[in-house]
């Protein structure tokens, strides 16, 4: 077990925290103004408990809590400390499921409303989006208006959280050989609801006390996220917003401006923020923000949000997970919207120093010092509207004194929907994977690797990702990407065509310049994770790469995770046939079999495992070589080198 990542002799300065300048000038900018962030909170917080760390501690009774240690290695129970790692990490993965599917839940109850006519403003925006989901799911679109198909695919998935028996019918979206895997190992998820509450059940005392059994609970609770909740979530976010194309635009602190009123959207449901993204766009509310002295104005987004309207809208990004704080400090933002998820607590006291409001929006979700204005589907668009004239009001509070916006931001292109990405390779009419696949059978593409997931403080933000970004790149490797990943990629300048294109090993290059397409592709929001599942999917339908996406010489990375739905997102990889390659490790350090099964056991079952690289350099060469053994074993290996040979001779002849 590796001693946790904070425990630095000294204090870090702000260039050893954060790699872009924009962020380094904000954090040299909270410490002039006085203002706490998770970076100097994370100094306080220094000796993180070794227990809680290993996974060792137990709270789930009042017996307890209990502690394992050489001389008490049972807890009041009898519980040994494999059985305490596993319900602890259970749990964790329980969290982070509920949390995509409430997210996918919420969409899939507006998609009704919205069938109902109910819904206000919201709209099927994407009808063709809607009879493929149909069409997915065997039900009857043909002739029938798009809100009868509308109400029955809501129902349908509505059925998805509410199901007791026989497996989750989203499975069927999966390739045959990987959904008899699940079968055989009996890990088939039921409703998604019923298997999230499973984990509450299991791990409360005097329950499931077989690490390996918690363990496969984790795994197909996993399975009722990525190929449920958040599946679901992404299908319907395309219905009601729109399949992303893509799109260009810009991201870090410098989009927002110092002569606008800024707004900025923040946490991960699409459904405010896309009235937002309308509602902006309203002459009257702009002939408003002039009116109050204003240029204009700016909507831009943190986290997941920003990544929904991004794909969708273009709206601009000013930043991931660990730039919320740094945006309030530009001093020059009006408002902040936050919905759910990854929203800070410490919001309302950082904006405090500054004019900045807080508004908590979900009724799932508020906040302490933050105003409370829950937002009503039925007057969404009014809603959007009264936000906008709440920060045009707040604009006059700026203090310019304190304003500092870091004059930093980067093009980008975002929006790779797995149907964007059949048509940029195949056309309208021939819209496939089938270029891709060859491309991989020739070795000129090495394998599909999706980099996702947070930032920690405890790791230097961003350094990681993008480190092992460039080198896949150079090792022509397509890299996939959704969350604060991609918002760490897109400040790095590595969602530019051109940039990116630069780094590109030689084949690789050829094939995105031929093809149209960046080397690193933007594909959403975490949610959108279930995206990468689908395209390595459609690699296996195109055929050529294997039967089963075990075989498919792809990888998923969360380098600088560090919420509960990475570790499900990990887990939903890993039972999919996806090797995870972790940053840091899991709570589970306490127990070797737990981290033992994680690491090796699990691929006996499912065809993959996790794998902790500390070191960028060393996950890239761990990453190749996962993939160069599913090309050995697929025996492609042999047939990209004679392509090689087949294209210098070709260049031979024609010099
Ligand atoms: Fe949150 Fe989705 Fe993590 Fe970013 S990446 S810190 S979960 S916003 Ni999904
Ligand atoms: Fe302790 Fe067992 Fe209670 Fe956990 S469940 S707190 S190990 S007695």
């Amino acid at each position: 077990m590796t001693a946790p990542a904070n425990h630095h002799p000294r204090l870090l300065r702000a260039e050893e925290r954060v790699c872009d300048p924009a962020s380094v000038a904000m954090l040299h900018k909270a410490a002039s103004d006085c203002v706490d962030t998770c970076f100097s909170r994370l100094d306080t917080q220094r000796n993180q408990c070794a227990f809680g760390t290993n996974g060792m501690c137990c709270r789930i009774c009042h017996m307890g809590p209990c502690r394992i240690t050489h001389k008490a290695p049972r807890g009041v129970c009898g519980a040994d400390v494999d059985t305490i790692v596993a319900r602890n990490y259970l749990r964790e993965v329980a969290g982070g499921a509920a949390a995509h599917s409430d997210h996918g839940r919420h969409l899939v109850l507006l998609l009704k409303k919205v069938a109902e006519g109910q819904a206000g403003h919201y709209r099927i925006a994407d009808e063709p989006a809607l009879r493929r989901a149909a069409r997915l799911y065997g039900l009857a679109e043909q002739g029938r208006t798009k809100e009868a198909v509308a109400l029955d695919l809501a129902q349908l998935f509505l059925e998805e959280f509410s199901r007791q028996e026989g497996p989750l019918r989203t499975l069927t979206l999966a390739p045959v050989r990987r959904q008899s895997v699940w079968r055989n190992r009996g890990i088939q998820p039921s409703g998604i609801d019923r298997t999230v509450v499973e984990c509450l059940h299991r791990t409360n005392i005097g329950v499931d006390h077989d690490y390996r059994n918690l363990l496969l609970h984790a795994f197909r609770t996993a399975l009722a996220d990525g190929w449920g909740g958040s599946r679901l979530a992404s299908i319907v976010s395309d219905v009601l917003f729109g399949t992303p194309s893509p799109i260009r635009s810009h991201a870090n602190l410098g989009v927002l401006k110092e002569n606008t009123v800024n707004i900025l959207v923040h946490g991960h449901e699409p459904a405010l923020s896309e009235m937002l993204a309308i509602a902006s766009q309203d002459p009257q509310l702009l002939a408003e923000a002039k009116a109050a002295g204003a240029e204009g104005l700016t909507l831009a987004g943190i986290c997941c949000t920003a990544n929904e309207v991004l794909i969708r809208h273009g709206i601009p990004v000013a930043g991931n997970f660990l730039q919320q704080e740094l945006a309030v400090i530009t001093g020059a933002v009006e408002l902040l919207i936050t919905d759910v998820q990854c929203c800070l607590p410490s919001l309302p006291e950082v904006a405090r120093a500054y004019h900045t409001e807080v508004v908590s929006t979900s009724e799932l979700a508020k906040t302490a010092g933050a105003e409370h204005l829950p937002f009503e589907e039925a007057q969404a668009l009014d809603n959007a509207k009264a936000l906008i004239r709440r920060a045009i009001a707040n604009f006059k509070r700026r203090d310019s004194s304190k304003v500092n916006i870091p004059k930093v931001s980067q093009a980008l292109v975002a929006g790779f929907s797995v149907a964007a990405i059949k048509y940029m390779l195949g056309g309208t009419f021939r819209a496939s994977f089938r270029p891709l696949n060859d491309a991989i059978i020739q070795g000129r593409i090495k394998g599909l690797v999706g980099v996702v997931g947070c930032n920690n403080p405890k790791l230097k933000t961003d350094a990681y990702i993008n480190t092992l970004t460039r080198e896949l790149v150079k090792q022509e490797v397509i890299v996939l990407k959704t969350g604060c990943a991609a918002i760490a990629s897109a400040k790095a300048g590595l969602l530019t065509p051109e940039s990116a294109l630069e780094l590109a090993g030689p084949g690789f290059r050829e094939v995105c310049e031929a093809v149209g397409i960046p080397p690193v592709l933007h594909m959403g929001s975490c949610v959108d994770n279930s995206r990468l599942l689908e395209a390595a999917s459609e690699v296996v339908r195109e055929g050529g790469l294997g039967d089963d996406l075990s075989e498919v010489p792809a990888v998923g990375v969360a380098p600088e995770w560090m919420s509960e739905k990475a570790i499900a997102i990990g887990c939903y990889f890993v039972a999919s046939g996806v090797d995870v390659i972790l940053g840091h490790p899991f709570h589970v350090g306490g127990s070797e079999k737990v981290t033992r099964f994680l690491n090796e056991d699990i691929r006996e079952l499912l065809g993959a495992a996790f794998q902790v690289c500390p070191d960028p350099h060393q996950a890239a060469a761990a990453i190749l070589e996962l993939l160069n053994r599913k090309r050995e074993r697929l025996g492609i290996n042999r047939q990209a080198e004679r392509k090689l040979y087949d294209m210098k001779d070709r260049r031979a002849l024609s010099v």
